[in-house]
């Protein structure tokens, strides 16, 4: 029997408990709390509010809602005792079919697990696309998660409740997710395509680059759009309006990823608009205004270290110079520019006529935890932070380990690692600011040797151009310090330096406005990552939408993830934006 949004607003607080028996494992509390807030005016705001109950529950009420639900692959489930609902999850997972060593291994992960958190592992086993998880994938973040420290396994698990609920609710409404499973699909199938077996890595201009875009392309096309590559490597589509003379919307974000990536980072910023482009052209609508949906081809800077090539060339910011640039094998970005049959005379032409740009709007995944904290499928971004990164090379003298006294050594790595410990105590120093040495190499180091040479990076990030440049200028005099007691010679090269950018208030509002239309509360946050909107915010005034991540909201490692729910209602509210967007007065 369908059962209605409005049936439950409108049924007794008996019925509508009743009615949601089966959402939460033998937890008739939850629905009970959440009846008087009755009427919902969305699915979404009935599933934020039957979680928040849970979230304000006291702690003993969220364990024994945890306890409540069964071991998976139990004795519950063995012996035929699951809910009506858990005997459908964990059949279709297919945990009613382990081999005995798998079934063994469950055994044991069940019984290490109650042992260290003293409550079952909980796992929407229908996982973020909806579709199911493998048995192997389940049991690996099973074994990952009993290495998670109390509070955040709790706190994981409530969580994951949560997102049973969704896909519990989802069944019981026969909601459709008009995108959500689109924008999944396609990012699984590009982030099968990689420079290396095992990992997404697709760094600028390689094949799997390469048979990205051109994957990509075809979405456009098929999406209804006018689509080019143009000499950068950007995958450009063109929605046009009605009307000719109509000035040009950006929305877009990058396909490269860093090594060892996630699937979401960046992509989700193309996909999620196209499949919108597609449902409006379907449907033959147009907009008032042209829209561009741009697939930049670089910002992560992991092949040639230079970042927002894609968006540069956009904004007319492009650096010929880079053009020189080397990557490890030697290779300049001009050969491979020109070995993917890009002309890079036409570079220059890439740059955007700033008085036909409305503004750019960027979707994104928060690649934190922020949100996820919050129970929020969505944030508006207020502000992106500016980083600036360095090459710091050091020089000392390479000895004999075994000969040389402690007192008489030139060591570059025990000096690059007091730099690294000054990066981390004087970039704690400010809420918003942080510093990371992502990279750190010895080159051809040897066990006897002492290191005479050490190369580390820096990436130094603040919500304010003024308090990371202030901890820049204290890190580059702690660097000399410490150089100089320890005798090592040292470089520094800076590799880049963005300003932060601050996103666009009359953008800003017509997002959160059309987030309230969704039943989202509105959440502004800044952004601790870089984005392409930094580069365009050169040219045109800009705003970001952020969606959830799973998995402690990790990000730039393949744990990234979001679900179809969030790339759905994400969908609907770039869509809604579009449909009421508004130029600024004075465009
Ligand atoms: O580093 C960044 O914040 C971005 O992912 N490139
Ligand atoms: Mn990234
Ligand atoms: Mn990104």
């Amino acid at each position: 029997m369908t059962i209605s949004l409005d049936d439950l607003n409108q049924a007794s607080a008996s019925d509508f408990v009743a009615r949601l028996q089966g959402i939460y494992e033998h937890s008739p509390w939850i629905p009970q709390r959440a009846a008087a807030q009755r009427p919902f005016g969305s699915l979404a705001a009935l599933k934020r509010v039957l979680q928040a109950v849970v979230s304000s529950a006291t702690q003993d009420e969220q364990l024994a809602l945890i306890r409540a639900h069964p071991e998976l692959a139990g004795k519950a489930a063995i012996a035929g005792k699951l809910s009506k609902e858990s005997t459908g999850e964990q059949a279709q997972a297919g945990l009613a079919h382990c081999s005995p060593e798998e079934f063994a291994l469950l055994h044991q992960l069940n019984a290490d697990y109650h042992s260290k958190f003293g409550f079952p592992f909980i796992v929407a086993v229908k996982g973020p696309d909806g579709k199911g998880m493998t048995r192997q994938a389940i049991i690996r973040t099973f074994a990952r998660r009993c290495k998670n420290a109390h509070e955040d396994e709790l706190a994981e698990c409530l969580r994951q409740i949560g997102r049973i609920a969704e896909l519990r609710l989802n069944d019981l409404l026969h909601h459709h997710l008009e995108f959500g499973h689109t924008i999944m699909a396609w990012s699984e199938m590009i982030g099968a395509w990689s420079d290396e077996e095992d990992a997404l890595t697709c760094a600028y201009m390689t094949a799997a680059h390469r048979q990205t875009a051109n994957q990509l392309a075809l979405w456009i096309k098929e999406a209804g759009m006018q689509v080019a590559i143009d000499a950068v490597g950007n995958v450009v589509g063109r929605y046009l309006s009605a009307n000719p003379a109509a000035k040009t919307l950006l929305t877009g974000s990058h396909y490269d990823t860093v090594r060892n990536g996630g699937k979401y980072d960046g992509r989700v910023g193309i996909l999620l608009p196209i499949a919108i482009v597609k449902h409006l052209h379907e449907r033959g609508e147009k907009l008032p205004f042209h829209l561009e949906i741009i697939a930049f081809s670089e910002e992560e800077g992991v092949r040639f270290k230079s970042t927002f090539l894609g968006s540069n060339a956009i904004t007319g910011q492009f650096d010929l110079a880079l053009l020189e640039k080397t990557d490890d094998a030697g290779m300049t970005m001009r050969a491979a520019l020109s070995a993917a049959g890009h002309d890079v005379a036409r570079i220059p032409a890439i740059a955007r006529n700033q008085a036909d740009i409305l503004g750019f709007v960027e979707v994104h995944i928060e690649q934190g935890p922020v949100l996820l904290g919050r129970d929020l499928p969505v944030g508006i971004v207020s502000s992106i932070a500016g980083s600036c990164r360095y090459l710091v090379e050091l020089t000392g003298v390479a000895s004999h380990a075994g000969t040389t006294p402690m007192h008489m050594r030139k060591d570059a790595a025990a000096a690059a690692a007091e730099i690294i410990l000054t990066v981390e105590q004087r970039c704690s120093q400010a809420p918003s600011l942080v510093g990371t040495v992502g990279q750190l190499q010895v080159p051809h180091g040897s066990v006897n040797v002492i290191p005479g040479a050490c190369q580390l990076s820096l990436d130094i990030r603040a919500a304010d151009d003024a308090t990371r440049d202030a901890a820049v200028a204290d890190i580059v005099q702690q660097i000399d310090a410490i150089c100089q007691r320890r005798h090592i010679e040292v470089s520094l090269t800076m590799t880049m330096s963005a300003p932060a950018a601050p996103c666009a208030p009359w953008l800003m509002q017509q997002l959160a406005a059309a987030t309230a239309r969704a039943g989202v509360p509105v959440f502004e946050l800044p952004s601790g990552a870089g984005h392409d909107a930094m580069a365009l915010a050169k040219m045109t005034d800009v705003a970001m939408l952020f969606t959830r991540c799973g998995n402690g909201g990790i990000s730039h490692n393949p744990l990234e993830s979001m679900t179809a729910d969030d790339a759905d209602i994400s969908a609907q509210i770039l869509l809604d934006f579009l449909r009421h967007f508004q130029a600024r007065p004075d465009a």
